[in-house]
């Protein structure tokens, strides 16, 4: 039994699209972080911080991004979205699927809190660095890894999608935008798209959102 932690329009919402990608049965506990005095104490017990997402497979509780879509896409490799230990793109697929969450997401936080700070003040570094990183990585690479699509391209490419349209702190760089050309076109993202957004309309915060249509 694979059980997920999952809010919408959330970081939770790569995991929701990589489920997707991977094809497999799975149980939404939907998490209303957004809820009026926060969410349960209780709930530190599938995720300590009181975040999004976590997952429980056969009674193991896995929690943060990076360590989820690694174990997902290890646990169903039917999807082959895991590169395998040997493969060229193993090492590649590792360092984005971190990347994404030790230095993109916090540089990116860092940058939209006005945070002003030098490289070596932080493990993450600074956001120019990043966005260069990141550039020249899509630049080269069609994927996150190389020239397939992986479990890190659902990390990578929500977070270039958020940060960008979305928070509109990401510059629209060309190579962002032709990799995200590519990622819309694939009918397991846009499954998840439309599944977030029918999750998102019952969520209370976003009331007034769809009132006004
Ligand atoms: N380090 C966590 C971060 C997850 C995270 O920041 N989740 C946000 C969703 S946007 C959350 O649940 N926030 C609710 C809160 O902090 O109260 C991971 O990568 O899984």
């Amino acid at each position: 039994m694979l059980k997920f932690y999952h809010a919408p329009w959330s970081r939770a919402s790569g995991t929701l699209w990589l489920l997707e990608e991977l094809g497999v049965d799975y149980q939404l506990e939907l998490v209303d972080i957004r809820m009026e005095g926060g969410l349960p104490e209780t709930y530190r017990r599938i995720q300590p911080n009181k975040k999004v997402p976590a997952i429980e497979h056969d009674g193991v509780i896995i929690t943060e991004r990076a360590a989820i879509s690694t174990y997902l896409a290890e646990a169903f490799p039917q999807a082959g979205l895991a590169p395998a230990i040997g493969d060229k793109d193993r090492g590649p697929y590792l360092t984005m699927l971190v990347y994404c969450d030790s230095v993109f997401d916090p540089c990116v936080s860092a940058r939209a809190h006005g945070l002003t700070y030098a490289s070596n003040d932080y493990s993450f570094g600074v956001f120019d660095d990043m966005v260069a990183y990141v550039d020249r990585i899509l630049s080269e690479r069609i994927y996150a890894a190389g020239d397939r699509f992986t479990a890190a391209d659902t990390q990578l490419a929500s977070a270039v999608h958020f940060t960008m349209h979305i928070l509109k702190v990401l510059p629209e760089k060309p190579s962002f935008l032709r990799y995200l050309e590519r990622i819309a076109e694939r009918p397991a993202y846009q499954r998840a798209q439309a599944k977030d957004m029918d999750m998102a309309r019952t969520v209370p915060a976003f009331a007034s959102r769809f009132e006004k249509g």
